[in-house]
This record gives structure tokens, C-alpha cells and sequence, in this order.
């Protein structure tokens, strides 16, 4: 018979075990019935999808036409996760981000003619309906675009406010003016542009005369936004929503982005989200400094933004072999943040060039950035392509081209053979496509696979707080963070070369001795270092050498 005490823990044991079950399941009963935990995306992996150059439907109303649709979408999410875990084939991500599913013009959807529809080209809202059934049943979790800045130039509104004399009611809904109070923009574009004749007078469109600003200073606007994002949350049962260009809501006066009156409209907007949906995920598309992302998540006038900085820090020290741009990014971010870690983190998205070609086409350093960015504190995001290492430059339309799916011609498995598509697959697809590197161990696709979930698998990874750790080498990428129960060190050697390993020394830490160790990423053995008592150890060597563009993942668990 064992002594109480152990009798006790295996009794806390076996509770514990019992809570953690039952969290579980509460979880995928949560998913079933579109509640939501909160804070649920701090843990999620996002995957960003163009629905129009995901998949072609094989049947039905909408097949055939060369156009992807919710109908494609549903075929294929069993390769972005089958529910199943560890045990399944499938991406493992766990939430998605839907380019604009609206009625619009434009190919890119980016300027919405009904903010309560969806684009008849990708489906009716009852295929929506069941597109999003289907991603909750395989506990992935669904936000979309929403664009608040500006309409469509043909969303009926703006049509009728055109028609309207100077003192209309329906052009107070948008920015007119006589004559413009300045010709240009935030960026030296033109803003402002003509209404059709000199009496009708002028417009402004920070983006183009395509995108007529919402003017915010008419309650009518946020009245409509907080209406369109309710029927988005509630009666059709979105997760949360992305939140396009929020830096240029509210101009004031000559200050035409990132005001303090355009925080205060955010904030009193997600709150609304809040409200209508509890555990909603309002993430913004702030392309400010990171200083300015941070006064908008802290201030609350969203949950979380893209990291752009430290996007374009992580892809130029891959690229120039040189982690001390990306260690000085971080450092910035955990002192903006005081340690916390709500940002979004990505390599590129639909506007950027794809990271590949970022990187001059190099594979090596493809997969170094990929595992960059799965070992980066905050919320990972991928672009649909990313994972197959899709090349491709601006113009816009050459970063939204086909998936490919297969070698087949000319389509790539994106749409029928025999079908014309809305755009041709990059000219790799022979050899860049899903089902090329699927069954192939060392491809890119299985490198994101198993990164995404070591990514998902650590707290530590993801939100860990930062410890200070200090390594004898400048050259390398070293990081430390730890949460109560768990603590990562991260060691990359971003040269074409091999390096020693470095010693490393940390002062403090949760760590303590008996704690489990081990390398989780280029699978290799590790030797454990002495831990004193307050969890620092000194000159700890844990490899005696870095392999090229490598990053290793030294995890400890309690
Ligand atoms: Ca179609
Ligand atoms: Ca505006």
C-alpha cells in the first residue's frame, strides 16, 4: 500500500485528468453549438484563404466555371485539418481567415457593394452556412474580411448619393466636398476625385475613386457596420472578423491615418462585437510602425494585428543571414507589450510578394524563415501557397493566383481540366503542388505540418514570457521563454554554414531540476545543464554544433 502522500497525488492525478478531459470535450461541444472560449485565437494557427483561387466546385450550380467557391472549400478542408489530430494527414491549422466573401466589382472583393450577401460567384448564404458547419465540425474556426473604411464605388448608396444635389442626404453617408480640401493622400496619391461634373464636386477614396470613404462623423455609418458585423456574428456564426486598413477610419483635419478619433471608433466597435458575440476575434490590418500597432491592441480598439515589422524583420534577417534584426524587433515588442504577445505574426499575405521570392527563390532559407516564424512568440498566420513555397512578385493579381493541387494541366487541380480558370497557375505547378509533396517526408508542406503542430503544442512557444538569456556567440538567434509549467530556448544558426553551438547562461527561470528535456525541431539529442536554484545555469553547451540555416527548439517540461 502506498504512503498517503502518494495516495493523495494519484487521487489529484486522476482529477486532474478527469478536468482536462472535460475541458475537451466542453471545447468541441463549444465548436458544435458557435460559442466561443475567450482568447480562443491565442491559440489557433490562421490560415488566409482567397476563395476565388482555392478550388473550382467538380459539381453542382457553381462547378465548372473556372472560379473558386464555398462548395471547392468545403472539398477541400480535410487537407487544411480533418479533425483527427496528431494521427491525420491534414495541415493540422486550426482557423481561417477568408478573403472579402462579398458582393463586389473587383476580383479581390476588397470594395463591397452589399456588406449583407455573399458574392454569387462563390455560393448562396446557405452553402456559406454549411461551408462553416463543416470547418466547425473539424474544430477550425472561420473570421472574414470586413472592410469598414470604404464602400464599392457601385454599392447602392454611393450610386444614389452621386445622383444627389450638394446638400443630399445619402452623400453625408460618404466624403464630398466642392472642392477637395487637398488633392492628395497619406502617401502622395490622389484622394480625391471628381464626382462626374463640376457642380456635383468632388470625393474622397484614400485607395481609389473605385473605394468611396464611409465618412464616420454620420452615426448612419457605424450604425450601418455595427448592423452588417452582428448579422456577420450572431445569425450567420462567424468567428470573428479581419478588419481591412483600419488606419484610415476618421480623418482629422489635415491627419488622414492612425487619429486618435479612429482608435476610439475601433474600440467602441470590437466592444460592440464583444457584446453581440462574446469571444469574437476582431483582428485589424494596421500597416503603422509597431509602436502604433501597440497603442491600438493595448488601447483595446482590437484584440490583435499583423506584426508587419516583425514580418519584415524575420524575412530580412533570413535573407541577410543575420538574426540580430530580428532579436532587436523582439526586444522592442516585449517592451511595447510588457511581455505579452497578442500580436499576429506572419511572413506575407495576399499584398506582399510570396516568401520564397522574398527570398530570392532559395529553398534553404524558405524553410529557415518557416521555422522562424512557427518558433515566434504570438498568433501564427499562413497564406493559402505558403506551404508548398509558391514564388511570385506584384503585380496584386500574381500573388492571388490558382492552388495547386496537382500536376495536372494546365489547371493544377484547381478547377477541371477541361475548364478555363479566372487566372492560370504559376508556371511551377508541375512540381510546386499539393499532391507532389504531400507524401514526401522532407517536403515544405511536411515541414509546415509538423511545425504547425509544435507551434500549437507550446504555450511556452507561443506566449511564453521572455527570460533573459544571454549566448557567447552575436551571431546566433537565441531566445527563452517560459510559462509556469514549461520553458523553450530557441537556438538558430541562420548561415549557410555549420557553427559551434553556443554557451549559454540564464539567470533566473522557472526551471528546476527533473524537469523533462528535449530538441524538438531538427530532432536531434541534447545534453541537459545543471540547473542552481533559481533556475539559471551557466555556459550550458546543449550542441556542440549548428547545422546550416537551423533552428532548434530546447523544451523543458514539468
Ligand atoms: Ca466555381
Ligand atoms: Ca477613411
Amino acid at each position: 500500500m502506498p504512503p498517503p502522500f502518494f495516495a493523495r497525488r494519484r487521487f489529484l492525478l486522476c482529477f486532474l485528468a478527469l478536468v482536462a478531459l472535460a475541458g475537451s470535450w466542453l471545447r468541441a461541444a463549444a465548436l458544435a453549438d458557435g460559442g466561443l472560449p475567450p482568447d480562443w485565437w491565442r491559440d489557433a494557427v490562421f490560415y488566409e484563404i482567397f476563395v476565388r483561387s482555392f478550388a473550382d466546385a467538380r459539381s453542382g450550380p457553381l462547378a465548372n466555371d473556372g472560379i473558386g467557391d464555398f462548395q471547392g472549400l468545403i472539398d477541400k478542408l480535410d487537407y487544411l485539418n480533418d479533425g483527427q489530430g496528431a494521427a491525420g494527414k491534414s495541415l493540422g491549422v486550426t482557423a481561417l481567415w477568408l478573403m472579402p466573401i462579398h458582393p463586389s466589382p473587383s476580383y479581390h472583393g476588397y470594395d463591397v457593394s452589399d456588406y449583407f450577401a455573399v458574392n454569387p460567384e462563390f455560393g448562396d448564404m446557405e452553402l456559406f452556412k454549411r461551408f462553416l458547419a463543416e470547418a466547425h465540425r473539424r474544430g477550425i474556426r472561420v473570421i472574414i474580411d470586413f472592410v469598414p473604411n470604404h464602400a464599392s464605388s457601385q454599392h447602392p448608396l454611393f450610386q444614389q448619393a452621386l445622383k444627389e444635389s450638394a446638400d443630399g442626404d445619402t452623400r453625408k453617408l460618404f466624403r464630398f466636398a466642392e472642392v477637395p480640401p487637398e488633392l492628395f493622400g497619406p502617401w502622395d496619391q490622389r484622394a480625391w476625385h471628381p464626382a462626374g461634373s463640376p457642380e456635383r464636386g468632388f470625393y474622397y477614396g484614400v485607395f481609389s475613386s473605385e473605394m468611396p470613404d464611409w465618412n464616420f462623423n454620420d452615426p448612419r455609418v457605424t450604425e450601418h457596420h455595427r448592423r452588417a458585423a452582428e448579422f456577420w456574428l450572431k445569425d450567420v456564426g462567424v468567428d470573428g472578423l479581419r478588419l481591412d486598413a483600419v488606419r484610415y477610419l476618421l480623418e482629422v483635419g489635415e491627419q488622414l491615418q492612425d487619429t486618435t478619433e479612429t482608435r476610439e471608433w475601433l474600440r467602441e466597435f470590437t466592444e460592440f462585437c464583444h457584446r453581440v458575440k462574446p469571444g469574437s476575434f476582431i483582428i485589424g490590418e494596421n500597416t503603422a510602425r509597431m509602436t502604433e500597432v501597440a497603442r491600438a491592441i493595448r488601447g483595446g480598439a482590437l484584440d490583435s494585428a499583423f506584426e508587419f515589422d516583425l514580418a519584415r524583420a524575420t524575412i530580412e534577417s533570413v535573407r541577410l543571414h543575420t538574426p540580430g534584426i530580428l532579436t532587436k524587433a523582439l526586444a522592442r515588442l516585449d517592451a511595447l507589450y510588457a511581455g505579452d504577445s497578442p500580436w499576429a505574426t506572419l511572413l506575407t499575405n495576399h499584398d506582399q510578394e510570396r516568401a520564397r521570392t522574398q527570398l530570392d527563390g532559395n529553398e534553404a532559407l524558405t524553410r529557415l524563415a518557416t521555422k522562424v516564424l512557427f518558433t515566434l512568440p504570438g498568433v501564427p498566420f499562413l497564406y493559402y501557397g505558403e506551404e508548398l513555397g509558391m514564388q511570385a512578385a506584384k503585380p496584386d493579381p500574381e500573388l492571388r493566383t490558382p492552388m495547386p493541387w496537382t500536376a495536372e494541366s494546365p489547371n493544377a487541380g484547381f478547377a477541371a481540366a477541361g475548364v478555363r480558370a479566372w487566372k492560370a497557375p504559376k508556371p511551377d505547378y508541375p512540381e510546386v503542388n499539393v499532391a507532389a509533396q504531400r507524401d514526401a517526408s522532407d517536403s515544405l508542406l511536411n515541414l509546415y505540418r509538423r511545425l504547425i503542430r509544435l507551434n500549437e503544442s507550446s504555450v511556452a512557444l507561443r506566449h511564453g514570457r521572455p527570460v533573459p538569456i544571454v549566448a557567447d556567440s552575436a551571431r546566433l538567434y537565441v531566445q527563452m521563454r517560459e510559462t509556469a509549467d514549461e520553458a523553450v530556448v530557441i537556438v538558430g544558426n541562420f548561415g549557410a554554414e555549420p557553427v559551434a553551438g553556443p554557451k549559454l547562461t540564464v539567470e533566473r527561470s522557472v526551471l528546476r531540476s527533473g524537469w523533462q528535456l528535449s530538441e524538438e525541431l531538427e530532432r536531434t539529442t541534447v545534453a541537459a545543464p545543471e540547473i542552481n536554484a533559481t533556475g539559471g545555469f551557466e555556459g550550458w553547451r546543449p550542441l556542440p554544433e549548428l547545422a546550416p540555416q537551423s533552428v532548434y527548439v530546447l523544451r523543458w517540461r514539468r
